[in-house]
């Protein structure tokens, strides 16, 4: 038998994380799978999903801005480059690209290379038309919409669909002026 070697805490902690990670990901397949069970159509769960992101969103938000120390961004562009690299390292240990910017700059792509949500994961046939990772899509258009922003979250690209990549369309609706409880004098 091999000798019982100590790690060090680093090795641990890696260890701790990869588990955490892997237990996110297996829990977050059971909660589709029930979802399926319980709305049948795809499009219905599809909804579901992406409302209980939204209900993580606007919770999420004050973690991510507490742990980010991230201020208000210039520009919708910044915003996006601090969802892709800063939000998404934060909660899925992974970041994105953006680009596909239209002319006015308020909507762009999210293209995520790796996405650690699908590891495990295969769609059977019955499963056309579920964006399984719709959660994604709520908790962005959640987290927003608590800094001011009204935005539209959609797949384009899924890999789980045959598609070559992840791509989100990420769509600025409306920045809402923030409302003060008095007036100025
Ligand atoms: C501001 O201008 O007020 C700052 C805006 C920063 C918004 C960042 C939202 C982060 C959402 C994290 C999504 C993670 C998805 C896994």
């Amino acid at each position: 038998m091999a000798p019982l070697a100590p790690r060090s805490g680093d090795a641990v902690f890696a260890n701790v994380e990869r588990v955490n990670a892997e237990l996110v990901t297996l829990t977050y397949g059971a909660i589709v799978r029930q979802l399926l069970t319980d709305f049948e159509e795809v499009e219905e769960v599809n909804k579901q999903l992406d409302q209980m992101g939204y209900n993580i969103g606007i919770r999420l938000i004050d973690e991510f801005l507490a742990k980010s120390n991230i201020t208000r961004c210039v520009d919708f562009k910044e915003t996006a480059e601090v969802i892709a690299k800063v939000g998404f390292k934060m909660f899925l240990g992974v970041t994105a690209s953006v680009g596909n910017w239209d002319a006015d700059g308020t909507e762009c792509s999210l293209i995520l290379e790796d996405n650690p949500l699908v590891d495990f994961v295969e769609l059977p046939e019955t499963c056309q038309g579920l964006y399984y990772c719709n959660v994604l899509c709520g908790v962005i258009r959640g987290a927003l919409e608590m800094v001011s922003m009204k935005t539209e979250v959609r797949w384009v690209r899924d890999m789980l669909c045959g598609d070559d990549a992840y791509e989100l369309k990420l769509k600025l609706l409306e920045q809402v002026p923030e409302e003060y409880p008095y007036k100025d004098d």
